[in-house]
């Protein structure tokens, strides 16, 4: 089993931390709407795409918002030339390469589970523009932005601790949204953990999770934890001929190690879409929305504590099987 693969399927594991540490190899388990630039909120998506699959779920789902109007999708947590054509392909099949790809911090080497997909293409090739520094491109998208720009952070927070350090100024003129951490639950519903975006990079975590945002809005494991999508949600997407889910379905299916996509009857847990539907504009009929000071301490966990950053937390579901209708709903048409 590969490096990759085995963080992808040790990401839940954290509830039963001192098998992750002495039994490492234990595991269980037609294009996109038409740019409507003008009408859309301002979106930066910061992603770890190419690990877990979620992002690439949750990079579709935006791609078929068009109450967003995405300025630009940032990697992060290293391995930036592998991420960069996973997003730059997937953006090109959507017809959308007028969106430009940041290659973010932590290095660019390294691959993941969708190599298969993106081993023969050539970021160069990307019609769109490419900003080899990501975290310059970060800044200045958010400081040219005459609204404050929602930035959609779905992975560890190398690049937004980056950007941050370089121009502090940014917070103020952001609206942060996040699929981080753990309140109350952790993966599947069990206990409170170091959530895998927090763990991964403390520090980064520390910086972004509580830096002065305008606004600050995450969904926790609590939340984002418990979206699966089987039966006829699953199989509708599957069996779907537009292009865009299609690439999706064979990112999937590559990850997933299946020989055909009929193989397979349901997703992994899609975390990082929750993060997408808490950036949609208007109310969250769907989720429990709760105002909480939140720490987080050196150790990865969060902590509701008087003195933490106060933010909006998704902390239970209202209507789950709701809201896997909506994004079946989104993604399919
Ligand atoms: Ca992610």
């Amino acid at each position: 089993m590969n490096k990759e693969r085995l963080k992808n399927l040790t990401r839940g594991m954290c509830l039963l931390p001192a098998l992750a540490i002495i039994a490492p190899g234990f595991a269980g388990s037609p294009a996109a709407p038409a740019a409507e630039k003008t009408a859309g909120m301002p979106v930066i998506l910061d992603t770890d795409i190419g690990d877990d699959i979620d992002d690439t779920w949750a990079l579709v789902m935006l791609l078929k918002s068009p109450e967003l109007d995405l300025k630009l999708v940032t990697t992060t947590y290293g391995k930036a030339d592998y991420r960069a054509k996973l997003i730059a392909k997937l953006l090109a099949a959507a017809g959308r390469a007028d969106i430009p790809v940041g290659l973010g911090a932590g290095g660019p080497d390294g691959i993941g589970g969708q190599e298969a997909w993106v081993k023969d293409y050539d970021l160069a090739g990307y019609a769109g523009k490419v900003h080899e520094d990501g975290v310059r491109a970060m800044i200045d998208v958010i400081n040219a932005s005459s609204r404050p720009v929602t930035l959609v952070s779905i992975g560890p927070s190398t690049t937004v601790a980056e950007a941050l350090r370089r121009d502090p100024g940014i917070a103020a003129k952001t609206v942060f949204v996040g699929m981080q951490g753990s309140v109350r639950k952790g993966y599947e519903g069990g206990p409170v953990c170091a959530e895998y975006n927090v763990k991964s990079d403390i520090p980064a975590a520390r910086r972004a999770l509580l830096a002065p945002w305008k606004k600050m809005i995450i969904t926790p494991l609590d939340t984002c934890g418990l979206v699966r999508l089987s039966g006829g949600r699953f199989r509708t997407l599957r069996d779907s001929p537009d292009a865009l889910v299609r690439a999706l379905m064979e990112n999937y299916r590559m990850w997933a190690k299946k020989a055909t996509t009929g193989e397979m009857t349901e997703s992994s847990v899609l975390f990082d879409t929750v993060a997408v539907y808490l950036a949609l504009p208007g109310a969250k009929p769907l989720l429990e929305m709760e105002d909480l000071s939140i720490d987080v301490t050196p150790e990865g966990m969060m902590r509701v504590a008087p003195a933490g950053k106060r933010m909006s937390v998704a902390t239970a579901w209202k209507d789950l099987g709701e809201y896997e209708n909506l994004l079946v709903n989104k993604l399919a048409f």
